[in-house]
């Protein structure tokens, strides 16, 4: 950090076609204040001096604004100015904001007239969230739970995001630190004390306690809500070919995504869209019907639509049913070790053509739309199952994935260890390995590839 007082646009860029009624542009360094004054007094740009005391309003005041162009006193807009006096802002540091009319020339003159002040630079993508880490204002799994706040685009995103920047994953990880850290205290001591009486049963202590932290890690780790949230939940449309799966994802989607066609075998490759599915994120997949076939393409996308059936979160069984349904039906269940009745769901299309009586089914028109609603509340269902809420925060991204396999990995090491010394060094990794998802232990690149997922206002 090079203690220079920085300027950012926080709103989007306004565009031709999308203006916006306001923009905010916010300055963080110690020179913000400075920069207030000079931008609402151009005299005092003049004089060289900003003579603070008089002309700033008070911390945390919202105040109507003149802007000028420090250096030819013209009027730019008319605005609100605000500012927050370190440490008692977001980054920490001395903060001012403008809120201004959010016209392309306004932003553009504004921007062009801090600039012009000659000690401000304009802000590098993800460096007030930066700031704000280094000043302690925020740990690196609240800072990204910010990215996920503003990413977030369904109703169940934006909860997991404000979950987590509340700090409850902060706190489930700084918690398994402490747990650990105390443990390796007993462990040291035993290393530098070999000698004294160290309490009887302490080996198991210490060793009950690895095992008990592995336990929880493993649960976390197993546990895939988190993930699924913020990548969707993955959804696969399979069948036999020419059941309909193709117009049921148009149909879903609302539009005509994947070639419907009344020759089996159209669709070959894996055809996604995202939905929202009552507040879920959902990737929904259409695959190619599931056929023996000597069309070495068709071979190609039946593999795929396998694959994917094994990997989705939840499977969708699209039968033809003016065919024979049932007998399809137990042959691709019973086919697959992946089918799961919990939250699987058969759908029989076509039945504008012949009635379904059947219960544990949903009877589908794809072509009129009748059994929609059916559908839709037995995919919601079944989104609420697989994600069922309570319980300790889930693991939300790949980043804490990979610390916390190479913390398992370690304290696995630690309980097998030969000696004191060599458990000790292995739970001390496995301690630096999750210190290094709140950020308690700094790790400079990490921090560089994740602040830059803020690009806000670039
Ligand atoms: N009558 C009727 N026809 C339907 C219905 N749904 C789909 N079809 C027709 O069935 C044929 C096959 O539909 P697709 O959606 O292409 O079927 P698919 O399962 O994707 O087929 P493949 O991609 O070949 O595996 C098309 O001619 C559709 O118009 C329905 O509910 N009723
Ligand atoms: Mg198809």
């Amino acid at each position: 950090m090079d203690g220079a007082t920085i300027y950012a646009l926080g709103t989007p860029a306004p565009s031709r076609a999308a203006p916006g009624a306001i923009s905010v542009i916010r300055l963080s360094g110690p020179r913000a204040p400075d920069a207030l004054i000079f931008l609402t007094e151009p005299r005092a740009f003049e004089r060289g001096h900003s003579a603070r005391d008089p002309a700033l309003p008070e911390p945390r005041r919202m105040v109507v604004r003149t802007v000028f162009d420090p250096s030819t006193g013209e009027e730019i807009d008319r605005g609100l100015a605000v500012w927050f006096e370190a440490p008692n802002s977001e980054t920490g540091e001395m903060m001012a904001e403008l809120h201004l009319h959010g016209g392309r020339a306004v932003v553009g003159a504004a921007l062009a007239a801090i600039g012009k002040l000659g000690f401000c630079r304009l802000a590098e993508p993800g460096e007030f969230t930066r700031r704000a880490f280094e000043h302690g204002k925020l740990d690196l799994t609240r800072a990204e739970a910010i990215a996920d706040l503003v990413a977030a685009e369904t109703e169940q995103q934006r909860r997991q995001a404000l979950q987590q920047m509340d700090g409850a994953l902060h706190r489930l990880y700084e918690d398994w630190r402490t747990l650990g850290l105390r443990a390796l205290a007993h462990l040291e001591a035993a290393i530098d004390f070999p000698d004294e009486d160290l309490p009887t049963g302490l080996a198991a202590a210490v060793r009950d306690g690895i095992t008990e932290l592995q336990g929880e890690i493993a649960a976390h780790l197993d546990d895939r809500r988190g993930e699924r949230l913020r990548e969707g939940i993955n959804i696969a449309i399979i069948g036999p070919p020419n059941a309909g799966k193709s117009s049921l994802l148009n149909l879903l989607a609302r539009r005509d995504a994947a070639i419907v066609s009344e020759s089996a075998g159209t669709t070959r490759d894996i055809i996604e869209v995202h939905l929202d599915l009552g507040g879920w994120p959902v990737v929904l997949a259409d695959t190619a019907g599931l056929r023996a076939t000597a069309d070495a393409i068709e071979q190609e996308g039946v593999r795929r639509a396998r694959a994917r059936a094994r990997a989705a979160d939840l499977r969708l069984l699209v039968l033809d049913a003016s065919a024979d349904w049932k007998a399809a039906m137990h042959e691709l269940t019973a086919a697959s070790e992946h089918w799961n009745p919990a939250h699987d769901i058969v759908v029989v299309n076509k039945v504008d053509l012949a009635a379904v009586d059947a219960v544990g089914v949903v009877a589908l028109s794809a072509k009129s739309g009748a059994g929609l609603p059916e559908l839709l509340a037995r995919l919601e269902r079944s989104a609420a199952a697989l994600m069922e809420e309570g319980g300790p925060p889930p693991l939300t991204r790949a980043r804490h994935r990979e610390a916390l396999v190479e913390a398992q990995a370690a304290l696995g090491r630690a309980l097998i260890a030969p000696e004191v010394a060599l458990a000790a060094e292995d739970l001390r990794l496995a301690m630096r390995a999750i210190g290094r998802i709140t950020g308690t232990v700094r790790i400079d690149e990490l921090l560089d590839v994740i602040f830059r997922d803020f690009c806000i206002g670039k």
